[in-house]
C-alpha cells in the first residue's frame, strides 16, 4: 500500500485541458499560514481623472480621438492594436525552420464603467451584468466576421500585471488563427467529447462537486474553484454549470448569476491581502470558425500573481522557465483560504 499523500509529498499534477504537468511541493509550505495583513495601500483614485485616456469626455493617448461622455460601458478600437484587419496575406517558409504567417485581427478596449475609481468588486451587480452583455455583444459582432476565427476577451488588472491604467477596463483581441492556449483546450475537449461522449469540463465539475475540496464559492449557475492543476497560487476558474460554449448563450438570469459570482470572487480576492488584487483573467469561448463546437464548455481563468501579501508575488522563473511550473501551497489549501474569506469588501467592512 502506498503512503503517498498529495497534501504532504512532492508530486506532479496533470492538466487535462492543456495536457501539461505541474510540480507540487507541499512539504515546503508546511510553515503555518502567516496571513500577513499589511495596511491597505492608499490607492484612492478620483471618480474622474482629467488625465485618464479612458474617462468619459477625455482625449485618448496620441490625441487622435476623444471619448464620448459615456454613462455605462464604452467600447472602442484599440488605438495601438496588436493585430490589424488589413494586413496583406503572406507566408514565409525557410526549410521548415524559419516559418511565418501573416495574421489579421481586430483589437478593442472595453471601459467597464465611467467611474475611474471602480473595479469589478466595487461595482453594482447590475453594472457588472452590463459588462457581461457587452462581452456577449462583442463576441457576436467580432466573431461573425468571416476573417475572425477566435475572440479572446480578457482583463489585465493592476500595475503588477502590466496594466497601464487603473480605470476599470478590459480588452478583446481576435484573430484569424486559434491562439496557443485555446488550441490546446480545443484538442483536449474534442478528444474527450469523441472518446467519452461527454464534456471534459462537465465531467470535471461533477468530480469537484462530489469531492468539495477545491470549490471556493458557487451559485445556481456558476462555480468558482481552484483547479486541481492550478499553477498560480490563487488561480481560479469560473465554470458554468450548464454546458454552454459562449457568453451569448447565457440567459439573462444566468448573466445576473455570473455578475454576482464575479463580484463575490473578486471581493474575496481583494480581501485576501486587503489590496486591489491584481490578475489577468479571460474567457475561453468556442472558436468562431463556423463549426458548431458542441465540445466546448464556457469558462474563465483567473491568473493572479500574488503569493503571500499585497507585495510578495510568485515568480515563474528558474525551474519554471526551464523545467515546468511549480507551486508549494496545494490547490486545496489555496481553495480553503479563499473559501474562508468574507464576501463583504474590506473597504466596506471598516
Ligand atoms: P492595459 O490596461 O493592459 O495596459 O491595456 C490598455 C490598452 O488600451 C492597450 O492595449 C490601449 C492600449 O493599446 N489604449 C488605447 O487604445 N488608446 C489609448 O488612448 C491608450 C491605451
Ligand atoms: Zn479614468
Amino acid at each position: 500500500m502506498s503512503d503517498f499523500q498529495m497534501a504532504d509529498h512532492p508530486h506532479r499534477r496533470y492538466n487535462p485541458l492543456t495536457r501539461e504537468w505541474i510540480l507540487v511541493s507541499p512539504h515546503r509550505a508546511k510553515r503555518p499560514w502567516q496571513g500577513q495583513t499589511e495596511e491597505p495601500a492608499v490607492e484612492k483614485q478620483p471618480e474622474y481623472d482629467p488625465n485618464c485616456y479612458l474617462c468619459p469626455g477625455n482625449e485618448r493617448a496620441g490625441g487622435k480621438a476623444r471619448n464620448p461622455r459615456y454613462t455605462e460601458t464604452f467600447v472602442f478600437d484599440n488605438d495601438f492594436a496588436a493585430l490589424l484587419s488589413d494586413t496583406p496575406s503572406g507566408n514565409v517558409d525557410g526549410q521548415g525552420l524559419l516559418v511565418a504567417h501573416s495574421e489579421r485581427g481586430i483589437c478593442r478596449v472595453i471601459c467597464f464603467s465611467p467611474r475611474h475609481d471602480l473595479t469589478l468588486p466595487r461595482m453594482e451587480v447590475t453594472a457588472i451584468q452590463r459588462v457581461i452583455d457587452v462581452w456577449a455583444e462583442q463576441y457576436e459582432d467580432i466573431g461573425s466576421k468571416p476573417l475572425i476565427r477566435y475572440v479572446q476577451i480578457f482583463e489585465n488588472k493592476g500595475a503588477m500585471m502590466g496594466c497601464s491604467n487603473p480605470h476599470p477596463h478590459g480588452q478583446i483581441w481576435s484573430n484569424e488563427y486559434l491562439p496557443t492556449e485555446p488550441a490546446k483546450e480545443l484538442t483536449s475537449l474534442t478528444e474527450h467529447w469523441q472518446e467519452k461522449h461527454s464534456c471534459l469540463l462537465c465531467d470535471y465539475l461533477h468530480l469537484e462537486d462530489l469531492l468539495q475540496e477545491r470549490i471556493v464559492c458557487e451559485n445556481e449557475h456558476f462555480v468558482v474553484l481552484v483547479p486541481f492543476w492550478a499553477t498560480w497560487p490563487f488561480e481560479t476558474m469560473i465554470l458554468s454549470r450548464r454546458h454552454v460554449g459562449i457568453i451569448p448563450a447565457l440567459s439573462s438570469e444566468e448573466r445576473l448569476s455570473l455578475a454576482e459570482i464575479l463580484r463575490r470572487l473578486t471581493t474575496r480576492y481583494d480581501n485576501l491581502f486587503r489590496t486591489s488584487f491584481p490578475y489577468s483573467m479571460g474567457w475561453h469561448q468556442s472558436p468562431t470558425d463556423g463549426t458548431p463546437h458542441e465540445e466546448w464548455h464556457l469558462h474563465a481563468h483567473f491568473y493572479p500573481p500574488l503569493l503571500r501579501s499585497a507585495t510578495v508575488k510568485k515568480f515563474m522563473v528558474g525551474y519554471e522557465m526551464l523545467g515546468m511550473p511549480q507551486r508549494d501551497i496545494t490547490a486545496e489549501t489555496s481553495a480553503d483560504q479563499l473559501r474562508k474569506l468574507s464576501e463583504t469588501h474590506y473597504l466596506d467592512a471598516g
